[in-house]
């Protein structure tokens, strides 16, 4: 049976974002929280971004730039379908995967997940881009699914979206030959200003096209602010530059069947830069801890 509805499909393609409630059982999502509980307290004892390490060699956690004892500061987790089975299953198998092959099916192809975790008194945000700009694709039929992992209203750092903005244009994210990771300031305070804030309870997702343009704000509220990103691509879609955070689940087919064609409908891409440090966050300017010398 079908768990989106013609009219949220529609939605979807003419907004370029649909939220949906219930994206995971409670019983997913209960395993999902259990989890970033336990590494929230395992980051307590570090003071720099941490392993055990992706396939690419770098830290899996990474932490703000300003961890303590009583405020933990981790951020992001790369790939957690790595080295978590209840990732894995959320992304694999559940009532998200399956709204994403009924946008970009039946043939779907995962790329990579990671977690945002914005924990109270976090400084982290997240400045406006388009994600096509950093996983570039033969085609764009190319969804990032973020799943909510807390309640999140507009105290806490929700993702804010500008609805159309799929439709085009890319907004470079290079300042001069520096890739930032970010659209240009101007080009930022443009689009903030057509921008609206995807709210909901855990469990619900934001199904996000890969053109649109998004960021969020810090979190400055008492609650902490996690989301599960996944991104899925139709199976005809090749990536054009190599996977910012290679998994090693990248390509498998999550629903449907591999496909031996690729489909093209890009005719001009710029390329992104590959990021050396553990998460986005640092390309976006924002400092990671270091550890003390
Ligand atoms: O964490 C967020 O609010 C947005 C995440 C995002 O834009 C990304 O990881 O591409």
């Amino acid at each position: 049976m079908a768990v989106l509805t013609e009219a949220q499909k529609q939605a979807f393609w003419r907004d370029g974002f649909l939220v949906v409630e219930n994206a995971v059982s409670p019983g997913q999502l209960a395993a999902l929280r259990a989890e970033i509980a336990s590494w929230v307290e395992q980051s307590r004892g570090h003071t720099a971004p941490f392993g055990p390490p992706t396939i690419d060699g770098r830290p899996r956690f990474d932490m703000g730039a300003e961890p303590s004892a009583d405020k933990p500061a981790l951020r992001r987790i790369n790939n957690p379908s790595d080295i978590s089975p209840a990732y894995l299953t959320a992304m694999r198998d559940s009532d998200m995967t399956e709204m994403v092959a009924e946008l970009i099916g039946p043939d779907v192809k995962f790329h990579h997940c990671k977690i945002n975790l914005k924990l109270t008194g976090a400084k982290t945000e997240v400045l406006y881009h388009q994600d096509f700009a950093y996983t570039p694709h033969t085609n764009d039929d190319i969804v990032t699914a973020l799943l909510f992992l807390d309640d999140i209203d507009a105290t806490n750092g929700a993702l804010t979206v500008v609805p159309g903005s799929h439709k085009g244009p890319m907004h470079s994210l290079f300042d001069g030959e520096r890739f930032t990771g970010a659209v240009a300031a101007e080009t930022e305070a443009a689009l903030l200003a057509q921008s609206i804030p995807c709210y909901g309870a855990a469990g619900a997702v934001c199904l996000m096209h890969t053109k649109l343009a998004h960021g969020s704000a810090a979190n400055a509220g008492d609650k902490p602010r996690g989301l599960y990103i996944c991104v899925y691509t139709a199976a005809d879609a090749i990536p054009l530059a190599r996977n910012p955070m290679p998994s090693t689940h990248e390509g498998a087919i999550v629903r449907g069947k591999p496909s031996r064609f690729a489909r093209l409908t890009e005719t001009r891409v710029e390329l992104p830069q590959q990021p050396k440090t553990a998460s986005f966050f640092t390309v976006q300017g924002q400092e990671s801890a270091k550890a003390a010398e």
